[in-house]
């Protein structure tokens, strides 16, 4: 099927500006609370698994920079800053957004920017500074936060004290941060709180982020949502407030599930992905993050990588090519089924013929996933990793 050389020229200047950042805990074993399936490719040290990015980015071509985890890929804090700047010039992968972690230590049991004591939410802000330090030192651009905090049983902690002690903790972390710093705030309902969340849906994150500072955003993982919630009206809402920071990407069939990206409802993310386009071509001015954040715990991690950005590639390019313009019109004018049409019309477009093109004239791989089971890197680095894998742990 050929396409007219200005839909091939917008289809290829729309991939080469396409980034999407991988998470370096992607490429490592975890699992479920009823288990972990070991795989003998998979990445357990910093070094692997810039190794492991560096052969998705030269397979997809849109990869150019990974997500780290601090205490996973920097337990040693500030200190591994140096080992990890050298590992990413070694392996063309830039550190991408780093990601405090306070959902490990046994002393932030009852919360940590929202722990009763002040003595541990110190010891979390301290984590939050400490991780801001990390980014200075290895460039990254983006800190962005989840917590797990909340509690499990009515009355048993106080939800409005716990807002004031966050604030606080947010805007003593915001004052850390360097010019060109984000300080980026997650929200998720549930898990692995069970009565409430202290950053529990995109109000509550986006009100946090306004008091922590200018250079506060929200960030939204489309896995955090209620079944029920449309999550394009809500990044409109972001967009339209200016409080949209990043995204991380995953799928779900019930709650947090992290599957790969399109697998469930790919037209989810062609809607996503609609309201940026527009929202760019309005001139909004957009700086949005793009990130996968996902836990493969049955398909290859390389494989379900490549798939994931191969999926966002064609995703973000049919998205792209739905006739705004048109479409604002026939909006306007209340036509919904040509609306409807016009903007279905264009995710059930087969751009999968472009995307290869694209990739032939950029010196890719046609087809990233054949070449990546034809190039005999997962048989290599199984060999070069088994017996290392460990079973235990934690998520990663
Ligand atoms: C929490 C979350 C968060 C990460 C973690 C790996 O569910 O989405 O973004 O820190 O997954
Ligand atoms: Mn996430």
């Amino acid at each position: 099927m050929s396409f007219g050389s200005d839909l091939t020229e917008r289809a290829f200047g729309t991939l080469d500006a396409f980034q999407i950042e991988i998470p370096s805990w992607g490429f490592a074993n975890t699992g479920t609370r009823f288990g972990k399936f070991v795989q003998a490719a998979a990445a357990s040290t910093i070094e692997e698994k810039f190794s492991d990015a560096a052969e998705v980015h030269r397979l997809t071509g849109s990869t150019p920079t990974m997500a780290l985890h601090v205490l996973w890929d920097l337990p040693n804090g500030v200190d591994d800053v140096e080992k990890v700047r050298l590992l990413a010039a070694k392996h063309g992968i830039r550190s991408g957004s780093i990601n405090p972690n306070l959902f490990q230590d046994q002393e932030y049991k009852f919360g940590s920017l929202c722990n009763p004591s002040a003595e541990i939410r110190g010891h979390a802000v301290q984590h939050m500074i400490d991780s801001i330090h990390i980014a200075t030192g290895l460039g990254s651009k983006d800190i962005s936060l989840w917590l797990p905090d909340g509690s499990n049983y009515p009355g048993t902690q106080s939800i409005r004290r716990r807002v004031s002690w966050l604030e606080e903790a947010l805007h003593a972390s915001h004052a850390e941060l360097t010019e060109g710093q984000r300080l980026l705030v997650e929200y998720k309902p549930f898990e692995p709180a069970f009565y409430h969340t202290d950053i529990a849906d995109w109000g509550m994150a986006l009100h946090l982020a306004k008091v922590a500072g200018p250079q506060a955003r929200v960030l939204v993982d489309t896995g955090h949502h209620y079944s029920s919630q449309n999550i394009e009206q809500l990044v409109a809402w972001l967009l339209h407030t200016g409080m949209l920071g990043g995204f991380h990407f995953n799928d779900r069939r019930y709650a947090d599930d992290d599957l790969t990206l399109g697998s469930i409802d790919p037209y989810q993310v062609f809607r996503i992905f609609h309201e940026i386009h527009t929202g760019a071509a309005e001139g909004l001015g957009l700086d949005v993050a793009f990130m996968i954040d996902q836990s493969h715990n049955l398909k290859g991690k390389l494989e379900a990588m490549v798939q994931t950005v191969m999926s966002a590639q064609e995703l973000w390019l049919k998205s792209e090519l739905v006739d705004r313009e048109q479409l604002a019109d026939l909006q306007d004018k209340c036509e919904l089924v040509r609306a409807e049409e016009l903007f279905r019309g264009a995710f059930w477009q087969d751009v999968r013929p472009l995307v290869a093109q694209w990739r032939e004239a950029r010196g890719l791989a046609v087809d990233p996933l054949c070449a990546l089971r034809e190039g005999g890197y997962v048989e290599r680095i199984s060999k070069e990793r088994a017996g290392k894998q460990s079973t235990g742990g934690s998520y990663a």
